[in-house]
């Protein structure tokens, strides 16, 4: 540290024009918050829940109306951390407990660009870019680290039978916690920054506080729960009001206000379908998961007293791949030039030397398929989006969808007809991105995520459970002992069921955590060459097969609705067969059996690397999976 320290200095000593002193590098502290709409907050609208602290800051600072994350955690997570599309750097959906994927160590993450420039740096909170020991905060240029590694609705069984999630600092598990375990977070994540903040008052520090806060299962604490005039949801969101307003108090008193930037955002649109336990878009169109604006426009507020206006708004497009080229501007520091970056650095507009976005267009990605494009106030669409995710409408569109932002931010009239040239304007700049990351498959401009060869769940799960490398690899005519999995586990692609030129029968009991569950894989096994899949799609479940890149799909006549028996069946001659609760199957052809066995890991309620089914990104399956067989045979 010291030595970076002095290298530093001299760097700054022979170029002056380009690095700022040390004595004006700015703290930065950046607050995210899990699953909050852009209706959710005062300065954004909301009048149902009250956040005078947000209040504050907006009235001290920049609103910034039109800035944008991930439709998903671990996509914006990783967003923040490389500034880059999720996508490009192979985080294209969510990350199970299990999950072998993370930000590869080769990418050089803000936290890492901030160390070099001398800064102290402490993550707090939900992760969730990759949580594997590789992946951790404190490989990716964290100091140190305080939080749960994944989301908090991703717990996990206890030989006791207890459901958990672990709380995690630096490296170690130092809880697991249970329900009600989960209702002093807020505060524990904000005593944490309000100490480090003060710990750091006289050195250059870089805070980043990704609250678990307002993500489902709600969990305000006492002081809060019941108060809000909108439910446990309002309750939770003014407890996060709270807990920012302890940390621009800390800052007001030590006088770090001025030379500390602190941005607060979201890192995707409300959970809709959690109904008044999920948050509010406001005007826009669509939540959680969703490219429409309402999935990934954030209410994000910027506050830098004497450097930063305030009460003003900034409607230029911005988003959270910005963050690591600004944070890294303001602090002196150069950006990378062995890779592409996706962001720009938006400094310019915080501090008002500019109302110009310094991105021509925005991309909006859901998996690897890039949905839509925004160049200024048009936003086309390229493919038919969903509303909150999952369910109906993703299909090709007769023709591509034009939105006039500024007269219509909820999406609601489609104008290319009449601006014919602005659609061909999006078109040619959709297109060399389509081809850079991906138009439903990685594309050449995708770099490799960092994979471990054995996930670990963290701490010790349920007894009886298989350990992945304890099942038989062999060529079986016997079920495998796949039983004991259910949703998060992962066989490694070693040990996985042996299906090449083997007719096969899957089948398992799935119980849906919501009766209307629309989406989430079940079971996953192979990639975009070879493979099969299980999962749910538009609430009916598919079998997928995939022989030399083709895919076959049969799916169920009736829609999983509750718990529900499981068999699919691929046939020598490549039949493919999908029963529910054993009444007569749905039925498909596939080309034949797989060819060759899959490269990739057999995992259970979700796929940890590029889909074998046309399922968005890497839908995590939220119920429990019971009884998972795969017999090979006919
Ligand atoms: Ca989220």
């Amino acid at each position: 540290m010291r030595l970076t320290l002095i290298l530093a200095a001299l760097v700054i000593a022979v170029s002056p024009g380009s690095a700022a002193p040390a004595a004006e590098r700015p703290n930065i502290v950046f607050i995210l918050i899990d699953d909050m709409g852009y209706g959710d907050i005062g300065p954004f609208g909301s009048t149902k829940n009250r956040t005078p602290n947000l209040d504050r800051m907006a009235r001290e600072g920049m609103r910034l109306t039109n800035f944008y994350a991930a439709p998903v955690c671990s996509v914006s997570r990783a967003q923040v951390m490389t500034g880059c599309y999720g996508a490009r750097v192979s985080i294209p959906g969510v990350l199970g407990p299990r999950s072998r994927t993370g930000i590869n160590p080769a990418e050089h993450t803000v936290a890492e660009l901030l160390k070099d420039q001398g800064y102290a740096t402490m993550c707090i909170g939900k992760w969730h870019p990759g949580h594997q020991p590789p992946f951790f905060p404190t490989r990716h240029g964290f100091d140190h680290y305080l939080g749960l590694s994944y989301s908090n609705d991703m717990g996990r069984k206890l030989p006791d039978g207890r459901n958990v999630v672990p709380l995690v600092r630096d490296e170690k598990v130092i809880e697991l916690l249970e329900g009600p375990g989960q209702d002093g977070l807020v505060a524990r994540y904000t005593n944490e920054a309000v100490n480090f903040i003060r710990e750091n008052k006289h050195h250059a520090f870089f805070l980043y506080l990704p609250h678990t806060a307002v993500h489902v299962p709600l969990h305000p604490r006492d002081a809060f729960r019941g108060k809000s005039h909108n439910g446990r949801y309002g309750d939770w969101v003014e407890e996060v009001d709270w807990g920012v307003g302890r940390v621009l108090d800390t800052l007001r008193e030590l006088s770090l206000s001025e030379n500390t930037l602190v941005i607060f955002s979201s890192d995707n649109g409300p959970w809709l379908t959690k109904g008044a336990d999920g948050g509010e878009a406001g005007l826009l169109r669509g939540g959680k998961g969703s490219t429409f604006e309402g999935g990934v426009r954030e209410p994000t507020i910027a506050w830098w007293p004497g450097k930063i206006a305030p009460g003003s708004a900034c409607d230029a497009v911005a988003g959270n791949i910005d963050l690591l080229p600004t944070f890294v501007a303001v602090a002196g520091g150069a950006l990378p030039t062995d890779r592409k970056i996706d962001g720009s650095d938006i400094s310019g507009l915080l501090l008002g030397k500019t109302t110009e976005s310094p991105r021509e267009a925005h991309y909006y990605f859901k998996g690897y398929k890039l949905e839509a494009v925004r160049s200024g106030k048009w936003k086309l669409a390229l493919v038919g989006q969903q509303q909150a995710g999952s369910g109906k409408k993703r299909a090709a569109l007769p023709r591509p969808r034009l939105c006039d932002l500024d007269v219509d931010i909820a999406e609601q009239t489609d104008v290319s007809a009449q601006h014919p040239d602005v659609v061909k304007r999006l078109l040619a700049l959709a297109e060399p991105m389509k081809e850079e990351i991906g138009d439903g498959s990685p594309g050449r401009g995708v770099r490799k995520p960092g994979v471990v060869d054995e996930p670990t769940l963290l701490f010790a799960g349920a007894a009886g459970k298989p350990k992945p490398r304890a099942a038989a690899p062999a060529a079986q005519s016997k079920p495998l002992a796949l039983e004991a999995l259910g949703p998060g586990d992962v066989v490694p692609a070693a040990a996985a069921p042996q299906v090449a030129n083997c007719p096969f029968t899957i089948s398992c009991e799935v119980t849906p955590a919501q009766p209307d569950s629309t989406g989430g894989v079940i079971v996953a096994h192979g990639g975009i060459s070879t493979g099969y899949a299980l999962y749910l799609k538009d609430g009916r479940v598919v079998f997928a097969v995939r022989t030399g890149r083709k895919l076959s799909a049969v799916r169920s006549e009736d829609p999983l609705n509750g718990t529900a028996t499981i068999e699919a069946h691929l046939a020598a001659d490549g039949s493919m067969t999908l029963s529910l609760n054993g009444k007569p199957p749905a039925r498909g052809k596939a080309p034949g059996l797989l060819a060759k066995q899959p490269a990739e890991d057999f995992c259970v309620g979700f796929d940890n690397r590029r889909p074998v089914g046309d399922y968005d990104g890497a839908p995590v399956f939220h119920g429990t999976i019971r009884n998972l067989k795969l017999t090979t045979g006919d």
